[in-house]
């Protein structure tokens, strides 16, 4: 119970890998939340309580470059109810505006209540008298309030990092009121946008009766809760720096030679989810090649997608309805050599993300609803020429800051076309003088900036009895 700083997020920042002599070792994930947190779990003797993956039952408390990390472990029936179930089949479809049916079960219920105790056990275990305590994400909404009765000393900050809906959605949830009151034991509640921290002070306020003034919520007991924006970013000086390596210049040029220099690359990266938009973007951009305004042998779109959640019925579905898709467009408008569309269901390293960034010309980032999207500004950041067209729908958070890009609605499928087809016909003056504008606000807002913001923020809660801990 040593630790000043108590990070609690639903997965550690480590992936089991098999090392060279055959044991299991562990390998940093890639992705934004480490490079954000790693600091600040440094500064402050911090520790990160999350699950490994898997089912693994005698994980000890490790450390692993220069991180403490404590496992949580899970059986086959808490994944299948906490995290396929009331997480990916309840929480993730309701807080993205219905993009799919959310299903509503009690069992799933129960699991998550279950694991969310869990989590707030080893936080109270762990933490030192008067700690701060940094929760994540929509899989642990419960953890504050549990842990604040746990541990009424500690200093308690949430962060979601999805959308927060809007009331008229959110009041489906058959256990809305627990979920605010969840989230109501932190001392912070940290959102991607502005709109999200009103949605959830509007519903707190009609849902469970607090008094409410603009960003604050005023308990019974006296103690106050703030809701607040914080747009997270990216670790955009070290992109830019992958991007300019030699190594990562050659793969660039590799990956357009491989596909046969074509005039213009468009490109889209996303996990395979069905909040990110892929299939009407594709369709979109095939339609632009079946209308005659774009032809293969002068354009191709690349389309990474991420294999996720594998193991949810609508992520299959998905996965079918894509790869079929992908077959009649190329069977349909490609040539020999030509295809339409050059689609990878895979991961890649960072610096193959980074050649990828770096060697197209415009990226199209088209979700349904999405909380931020990190891949907008990775690209952004990879930009260091000023050279590259970014589409980007208004439904992302990332549209708020990235106004100069070509903003679109993903529904409206002509929109999209028109869209895409300005971009590919814009000018170098044109393209540079947007790209400019949207590297400015990524390269002065990184994620080191983020974290900063929410734990200074957090230091600052008067109600609080925890100490602060200084970014
Ligand atoms: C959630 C919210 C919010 C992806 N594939 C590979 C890979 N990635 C990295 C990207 C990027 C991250 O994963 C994906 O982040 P996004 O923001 O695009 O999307 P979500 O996964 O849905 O993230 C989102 C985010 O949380 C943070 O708050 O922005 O709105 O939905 O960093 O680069 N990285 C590597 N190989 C891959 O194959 N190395």
């Amino acid at each position: 119970m040593s630790n000043n700083l108590v990070i609690v997020a639903n997965r550690l920042p480590v992936d089991r890998v098999a090392q060279a002599d055959g044991t299991p070792g562990w390998r940093v994930s890639p992705g934004g939340l480490v490079t954000a947190i790693e600091p600040v779990m440094r500064a402050n003797d911090g520790v990160w309580i999350g699950w490994p993956g898997g089912t693994e039952t005698d994980l000890q408390p490790f450390e692993h470059d220069g991180m403490s990390l404590v496992p949580m472990t899970m059986t086959q029936e808490d994944i299948q109810g906490f995290y396929e179930g009331f997480s990916n089949g309840t929480l993730w479809p309701l807080y993205h505006d219905l993009v799919a049916k959310p299903e509503f079960h009690r069992e799933w219920w129960d699991s998550y209540v279950a694991v969310n105790h869990r989590f707030a056990e080893k936080a109270a275990e762990l933490a030192a008298e008067g700690a701060t305590v940094w929760v994540h994400d929509y899989q642990l909404q419960l953890v504050p309030q549990m842990l604040r009765e746990l541990r009424p000393d500690l200093r308690i900050g949430f962060y979601l990092h999805i959308p927060f809906p809007p009331a008229e959605l959110f009041q489906q949830l058959p256990w809305r009121r627990q979920l605010l009151e969840g989230l109501l034991g932190a001392d912070l509640v940290g959102f991607q946008l502005p709109g999200a921290a009103q949605n959830f002070v509007r519903l707190v306020r009609q849902r469970v009766g607090h008094k409410t003034h603009r960003d604050l919520v005023y308990l019974p007991d006296g103690r106050t809760v703030q809701a607040a924006a914080f747009p997270i970013s990216i670790d955009a000086a070290g992109f830019e720096e992958l991007a300019r390596s030699e190594s990562v210049g050659k793969r660039a040029t590799e990956i357009r030679e491989a596909l046969g220099n074509p005039r213009k690359v468009f490109l889209g990266i996303d996990r395979l989810d069905y909040t990110k938009g892929i299939y009407a973007r594709l369709r979109a951009f095939s339609e632009l090649i079946a209308d005659g305004h774009l032809d293969v042998e002068d354009a191709v779109f690349v389309q990474v997608a991420v294999p996720s959640r594998e193991q949810v019925e609508q992520y299959r579905i998905l996965r079918d309805d894509i790869d079929r898709l992908v077959g009649r467009i190329n069977g349909d408008l490609g040539r020999i050599g030509r295809p339409a569309i050059s689609y990878l269901h895979s991961s890649y390293p960072r610096e193959e993300m980074a050649a990828l960034y770096r060697m197209a010309d415009i990226l199209a980032v088209t979700p349904y609803r999405d909380g931020m999207n990190l891949v907008a500004k990775e690209y952004v950041a990879c930009k260091y020429d000023n050279e590259g067209a970014l589409v980007l729908s208004e439904f992302a958070g990332a549209a708020d800051e990235l106004r100069q890009a070509w903003l679109v609605n993903p529904y409206d499928i002509n929109g999209m076309k028109s869209a895409m087809l300005e971009a590919y016909q814009a000018d170098e003056r044109e393209i540079t003088r947007r790209m400019k504008a949207m590297r400015k606000t990524v390269t002065q807002n990184d994620v080191a900036a983020w974290a900063d913001s929410f734990m200074s923020e957090l230091s600052d809660v008067p109600s609080s009895h925890g100490k602060a801990v200084r970014p």
